[in-house]
């Protein structure tokens, strides 16, 4: 049985471009993404959200758009990440290196997918028509995807 971990991710959209951060360290270092990361106890999910957008970016977002779910297996680990996938239109503040991340504008046709997830190609441009998602991938290591699902719904 596998037991799951909640996460969150924050895409910061404007027209004709996606804010996101190059991973200084830890999970998914050397990968550009958007900002989120563990929901800690107490904390909705929403609010882990809005945190760690704050902690990663300097950012603070009013509406924050729940948009997608996926969750992800890793071959050997007992443990699935399930996460929250957001996307908000509008943003307050300057977006601010952090520790963990160096954030940076990017046209929404020119996103780098071969410095990012392996999967991130896949919901990207669901994400970008506001087209609601869920999805299930399976990975070897950190680049390969065994097998997938991934589905357009009416609501999360
Ligand atoms: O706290 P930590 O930095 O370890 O959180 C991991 C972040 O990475 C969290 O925001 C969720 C996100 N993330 C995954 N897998 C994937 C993925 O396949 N694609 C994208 N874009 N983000 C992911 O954990």
């Amino acid at each position: 049985m596998l037991s799951s971990k909640l996460l969150t991710l924050v895409l910061v959209v404007q027209p004709g471009r996606v804010l996101l951060g190059m991973k200084k360290r830890g999970f998914g270092a050397g990968r550009w993404n958007g900002f989120g990361g563990k929901v800690q106890p107490g904390e909705t999910i929403e609010d882990a959200a809005r945190r760690e957008l704050l902690e990663e970016s300097g950012l603070t977002v009013d509406a924050l758009d729940k948009i997608g779910n996926i969750k992800f297996e890793f071959v050997g680990e007992t443990q699935l990440l399930d996460v929250h996938i957001f996307r908000a239109d509008a943003y307050n503040g300057e977006p601010t290196e952090s520790d963990e991340m160096r954030p940076q504008w990017f046209e929404s046709d020119k996103i780098p997918f071969s410095q990012m997830w392996p999967d991130d190609h896949m919901w990207f441009p669901l994400m970008l028509q506001k087209k609601k998602f869920v999805g299930y991938f399976k990975f070897q290591g950190h680049d390969v995807i065994l097998s997938h699902t991934l589905e357009e719904v009416d609501e999360l």
